[in-house]
């Protein structure tokens, strides 16, 4: 009987869903682990092999603990609201959501025919209002909650209301931009919306005026990403800076707690320290400086400047200061002769993006702005400049520049001829260590060590009114409004202007119908053309910006655990139950956004006494990406692009559409497929090819999909000017026309010319069109197959090639794991007893496979798999007692045919699912005797086996009395005896 694995895997896919066999509940008599993929966004180009990477690997290592005894949460859904489907509804006027629930449908039967585990009833899908109505409902929690620092942690918004009546905002410790003081009297005086506004510096979830992408030509604000280099990606229209009203999240009142949160869990350090560098953490002070009044001699000051400074030992050597361009003071304090220049530069810095800003090297701009400020230690005055590499929302968004220390201020001053007073020596330190060297120059500091002189420095502004140490985060808060219709509507109204939660019985939220997708070219999103649903009965109206893509993935990990609760966004019981997530694996590209959104939701639900623990996720594995090979050309067209375009040695290029090329390519005898060979002959295969770029007019590249066939090495390439052949270019005359010419490799042989072609390895994406389908493998190898060699290429955390001739060779183990159990008469299994050689293969397999599953090093099980199924193989072991342990061992990794084996095969009762993982037993491993070579006089006269703890004196008695012995000792006692326990036996007659 063969291993057909069409009939297995169709077979035992429905025995499976038809028995519920992955239907988890809430079991608490069984310990619990919870093994979590990121959810994919459903795309409309569907899986490709890249994407199963990390779900095979999660989905063995569930099934893996299930044999173990635990109670398995092991979930998938899809994170469905963003960009792409609100593409395709603006450009079809489609809505987006049947085109969402259609790729949605297609990725549920490609992930399918993998043979996850997963209970699709507890399925999340974000963009089903039964799940974003609690969505809707954390933001609401947010919205009424404020961060209490000395308590870290959130807390009501109606406590603080309370705190606010009995001593204002004094002395009180809370996240909050606001920098006014008031009293309970203040508060007292204020109305309802001047209460509402002080609120809102207080409250998690907040409106304020921020920066947003706007571009004029589209009528719609940009994501970063939607944004290169000034322009929009789309159309290539300018983009400015705009401040519009929106919604933000707090996240910076948590900055603290995700670092230390970072400590607890078992992530990869690389993760974590992106984190940390993230949030950014600096320990330094804040300084005030005073603006000189406009004409000296004149008593009062012009304002004054606030610093944020790592490093306050150097402030002698401040030279000068730096407001970001945006600062509020540079109106009030340029000069009049200055405002001319300042205005223009502020114009030059609106369209530059932060990233920008911070990333220019070489080019210095700046203005000076005509004003002064007074040196709080040497009262000189020094001059006030604006600067784009100074940005507002960091630190106060003002500095003391340093030239002397800090390499950007040295730069603008060696640009603009400002003074540069060294007041750091260096010498006999290492030229790169930080934060050390003896002060100089530097007044009651001057040979203090730099520690030292930072700690003192503190400490002095303090006592001198103008500062005091300070920490701060590069961490910004969460932008939290989109203008765009595919996405939670937001549970708020407004009333006098001024936001308001909608009552929880009102949730959900839901989308309205609108005519148009397409931005409204106002800025405000298409919700808000649907006048219906924005104007309530009272009068008040809806707000119609919607979420952003991270609102639904903050915290969809929790709904698992109770997916159907619709009085809860999940249940107290279920939440105990499940607590965390054991084991999260996904793309290190969510790194700083999802990773970090999720925690700060999850902290924030702890707080609220929800979430029993403090962090959502225990171990984090980032996959590494299974890439594509792309099949390049690069070629010369004498600087004709885009003007004529000619066809050349098999290549075809339309005159009028570039875009849509198409190229034959031959392929070399050894590359034939045996239905190729049997047919005869060379066959064309049309590939599109695809244009890449044309930055540099003289050298397009275009690509060719070779479907990861490995052509390079085997194929010939005939493109323009020459071709490709066994990794060697051989050039092709053009002087003739070779249009529409199928070559022969003999005339291939005979061309050249001077083209290019080159394979890359690359990220696998449609867009590249270097993309390998699930489906199209799993159809011709079976899913196991498929599954087992997407573990084979290696550790899961690291980036590798698709191959997809590399599919032989664990095919061809399959079918020997098959001959186990079955030859072409059929079932060939016994009940024999194994042998001692059997149980150590077993046995040295077991402890393999389980020693590497717990370290989810899933390639070295595939080998581990091999060398058993080898010696197996050789011992001619077709035992059910090996066999049985075998079939469970290989269950999570190849389920289909291990389900298969061990029903039909074996004849066991119920799904291998539910069996127990072997019991290693490690006296199989050890040899209990040894075959010893008997020597006499130095020649091998005899063998025994002996058991290898038999004491020395029985060792030797047992060997003096064999008969082959007793003839070369004739019964003497010999001259000496050696023996070396497992080693030899030596007589010395
Ligand atoms: C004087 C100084 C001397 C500085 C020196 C550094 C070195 P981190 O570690 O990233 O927190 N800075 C402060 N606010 C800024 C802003 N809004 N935009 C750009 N730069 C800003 O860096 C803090 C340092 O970055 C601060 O310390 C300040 O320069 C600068 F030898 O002050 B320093």
């Amino acid at each position: 009987m063969e291993y057909n694995f069409k009939d297995i895997e169709a077979r035992w896919q429905q025995y499976w869903r038809d028995g519920q066999v992955y239907k988890v509940s809430n079991d608490p008599s069984k310990p619990k682990c919870y093994v979590l993929d990121m959810f994919p966004y459903p795309s409309g180009a569907g899986l490709h092999v890249g994407h199963p990477l990390g779900y095979i690997a999660t989905d063995i290592y569930s099934r893996y603990k299930r044999l173990k005894g635990f109670n398995v949460l092991h979930p998938m859904g899809f994170d469905a609201f963003g960009l792409p489907a609100e593409q395709y509804a603006i450009q079809t006027g489609n809505h987006p959501g049947a085109f969402t629930d259609e790729n949605l449908l297609r990725y549920r039967q490609q992930l399918d025919a993998i043979g996850f585990n997963y209970d699709w009833d507890r399925s999340v899908e974000t963009h089903r209002p039964d799940y974003y109505k609690w969505t809707q409902w954390i933001f609401i929690q947010l919205f009424h909650s404020w961060y209490d620092k000395k308590a870290e942690k959130a807390r009501p918004v109606a406590e603080l209301e309370a705190l606010f009546a009995l001593q204002g905002n004094q002395g009180l410790d809370a996240a909050t931009d606001m920098v006014a003081v008031f009293t309970a009297q203040d508060w007292a005086a204020m109305d309802e919306k001047a209460r509402q506004e002080t609120l809102m510096h207080y409250r998690l979830a907040y409106q304020s005026y921020t920066d947003v992408n706007w571009c004029e030509e589209l009528g719609t604000v940009l994501a970063n990403d939607e944004v290169k280099d000034g322009v929009s990606e789309r159309g290539g229209y300018p983009v400015i800076r705009r401040p519009m009203r929106q919604w933000s999240l707090r996240i910076t009142a948590y900055a603290d707690r995700l670092l230390k949160g970072l400590e607890i869990i078992d992530w990869p350090d690389s993760l974590k320290e992106q984190q940390r560098n993230w949030i950014g953490r600096s320990e330094g002070a804040s300084i005030v400086f005073q603006v000189a009044p406009p004409e000296a001699g004149q008593a009062d000051s012009a304002g004054q400047i606030e610093i944020f400074t790592t490093r306050p030992d150097t402030i002698f050597g401040a030279t000068f200061m730096v407001l970001a361009p945006e600062h509020e003071l540079v109106e009030h304090i340029s000069s009049q002769g200055q405002q001319g220049e300042v205005a223009q530069y502020k114009e030059y810095v609106q369209n530059r993006s932060e990233r920008e800003r911070q990333a220019e090297v070489k080019k210095v701009t700046g203005a000076f702005t005509g004003a002064y400020a007074i040196h709080p230690f040497t009262q000189e005055r020094i001059p006030i400049w604006i600067s784009e590499y100074v940005l507002m929302g960091y630190g106060t968004g003002a500095i003391m520049a340093v030239p002397s220390d800090d390499e950007r201020d040295q730069t603008f001053a060696k640009h603009f001829g400002l003074p540069i007073v060294p007041v750091v020596d260096k010498t006999g330190y290492p030229a790169d260590a930080v934060k050390v060297g003896k002060l100089i120059n530097s007044d009651f500091l001057n040979g203090l060590e730099v520690k030292e002189a930072i700690s003192l420095m503190c400490r002095k502004v303090e006592e001198m009114g103008i500062g005091k140490a300070k920490v701060n985060y590069r961490l910004r808060d969460a932008g939290f409004s989109r203008q765009r219709y595919w996405g939670e509507p937001f549970p708020i109204y407004y009333k006098d202007d001024m936001p308001y939660t909608l009552p929880e019985d009102q949730l959900p939220v839901t989308l309205p119908e609108v005519e148009s997708y397409k931005p409204t070219g106002t800025g405000e999103s298409p919700l808000a053309t649907a006048t219906d649903w924005v104007n309530l009965s009272d009068g008040t109206k809806r707000e119609t910006d919607t979420m952003p893509g991270y609102a639904g993935s903050s915290w969809y990990f929790l709904r698992y655990m109770d997916p159907h609760n619709n009085t809860e966004f999940a249940g107290k019981a279920a939440l105990d139950y499940w607590q965390d997530v054991d084991l999260y694996v996904g793309g290190s590209e969510h790194a700083v956004g999802h990773l970090l959104y999720s925690r700060f939701w999850h902290k924030f639900l702890h707080d609220l006494g929800y979430v029993p623990s403090e962090e959502p996720f225990k171990k984090l594995v980032n996959q590494g990406m299974i890439q594509g090979v792309s099949e390049k050309i690069l070629m010369s067209t004498g600087g004709k692009l885009n003007k004529t375009f000619h066809d050349y040695g098999g290549i075809l290029i339309p005159r009028d559409n570039p875009n849509n090329l198409s190229y034959t390519y031959y392929y070399s005898d050894d590359f034939y497929t045996e239905e190729q060979k049997a047919s005869g002959g060379l066959t064309a295969i049309n590939v599109p090819i695809q244009f890449v770029t044309n930055n540099v007019l003289d050298i397009p590249k275009y690509l060719i999909s070779d479907k990861g066939k490995g052509l390079k090495e085997n194929a010939v390439f005939l493109a323009q000017n020459g071709y490709w052949q066994n990794g060697e270019f051989h050039h092709i005359d053009v002087s003739q026309n070779h249009l529409h010419h199928n070559y022969t490799t003999e005339e291939i042989k005979n061309l050249s010319s001077d083209f290019r072609t080159f394979s890359e390895v690359e990220k696998m994406s449609k867009s590249k069109d270097n993309v390998v389908n699930p489906d199209d493998i799993i159809a011709k190898y079976g899913a196991d197959t498929f599954r087992l060699y997407e573990m084979f290429l290696g550790p899961i955390e690291l980036s590798k090639p698709w191959i997809t001739n590399g599919l032989d060779g664990v095919a061809k183990f399959m079918r020997k794991f098959w001959r186990l159990f079955y030859d072409e008469n059929g079932l060939k299994v016994t009940d024999a007893e194994p042998s001692k050689a059997e149980l150590k293969t077993l046995h040295k397999t077991i402890k393999k496979i389980e020693e590497d599953t717990e370290r989810l090093a899933f390639n070295t099980c595939v080998s581990a798999f091999m060398i058993c199924v080898n010696e197996l193989t050789e011992l001619g072991c077709h035992k059910k007692a090996i066999l049985k342990d075998l079939v469970v061992l290989m269950a999570p990794f190849a389920p289909h045919v291990a389900e298969e084996l061990w029903q039909h095969a074996l004849g066991q009762p119920g799904t291998v699912n539910d069996a127990a993982f072997p019991q290693f037993k490690p006296e199989h491993l050890v040899e209990s005797s040894f075959n010893y070579p008997v020597s006499i006089n130095g020649k091998v006269r005899a063998n025994i086996e002996l058991p290898l703890d038999m004491d020395a004196a029985t060792v030797q008695e047992t060997v003096l009395s064999l008969e082959d012995v007793q003839k070369w000792t004739e019964g003497k006692a010999p001259k000496r005896f050696i023996h070396v326990p497992g080693r030899i036996v030596n007589v010395v007659v």
